[in-house]
């Protein structure tokens, strides 16, 4: 029904060749093949906009563990730490109108989201935290995405085994509702171990693909040549796949 009135919305001269192909047996056959190549591409992409499980109060953990790195060992991080991040920057660069860097005062001022959410590291241990911060997707509407951008790649302050960590998403992550820049953490500012004073949620997806300690935003056209190619820390080194959906 649908692609008849897309068809009639189009010229009579493509009308007359779709229909000549839907009359002979391997037409509609192709045509059928196309529909449910389409039923299902609609299909994964409505789950991957799907908001995840979100959780009570009462189900919070009572501790949310440190995992990976649990620190940062440089002079600047800990003198950020000593001044409570009042001069760290968060740049929002690469295939954008408006580059940025919003200070901490920034990030707070834009609306906010609350969430409660379980965390899945695949070492197998979870935790269910509330985090707090503006959507990602409220800064890359600021910043205005040029047309050329296809993947988003948060840089990180930490290193671990002497090589920085990053992460990238799609920007079907990137503009979900649940995808947060979060500063809080139950409540509080984040802690160290957590990724302070800024980290990424992208809940749909596992452990490692939620970057701590975040520095930067950046939309490219490609992960080729970021790093190792292959989109992010974990990725490069371990295999790890770099769509970690949940
Ligand atoms: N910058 C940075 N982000 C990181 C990591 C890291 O080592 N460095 N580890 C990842 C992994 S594997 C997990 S499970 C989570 C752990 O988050 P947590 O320390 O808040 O538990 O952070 C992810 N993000
Ligand atoms: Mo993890």
């Amino acid at each position: 029904m649908k692609r008849r009135s897309f068809i009639a919305g189009t010229s009579a001269l493509f009308l007359g060749a779709c229909s000549k192909i839907a009359d002979s047996k391997i037409g509609s056959s192709l045509l059928h093949a196309a529909d449910d190549w389409h039923r299902k591409a609609h299909r994964a992409l409505s789950a991957r906009k799907a908001l995840v499980r979100e959780y009570s109060r009462a189900d919070i953990s009572p501790f949310f563990r440190g995992n990976g790195s649990i620190d940062v060992d440089t002079d600047e991080y800990r003198a950020h730490v000593a001044n409570n991040f009042a001069d760290w920057r968060l740049e929002v660069r690469g295939l954008v109108k408006n580059p940025m860097a919003l200070s901490m005062d920034n990030i707070r001022q834009l609306p906010q989201r609350t969430q409660i959410t379980r965390h899945d590291c695949v070492e197998g241990w979870s935790a269910i935290g509330e985090w707090t911060g503006p959507q990602l997707s409220i800064i890359l509407n600021a910043a205005g995405l040029l047309e050329s951008a296809n993947f988003i790649v948060f840089r990180c302050a930490d290193t671990l085994s002497g090589a920085q960590y990053y992460e990238s998403v799609d920007l079907i992550d990137a503009m979900h509702p649940q995808s947060i820049v979060a500063h809080q953490l139950n409540g509080e500012n984040l802690p160290v171990i957590n990724g302070a004073p800024l980290r990424m949620r992208i809940e749909q997806q596992l452990g490692y693909k939620n970057p701590k300690y975040l520095t930067a935003i950046e939309a490219v056209a490609s992960l080729d040549n970021i790093e190792g190619g292959k989109g992010g820390y974990w990725e490069d080194r371990a295999g790890y796949q770099w769509y970690g959906g949940i």
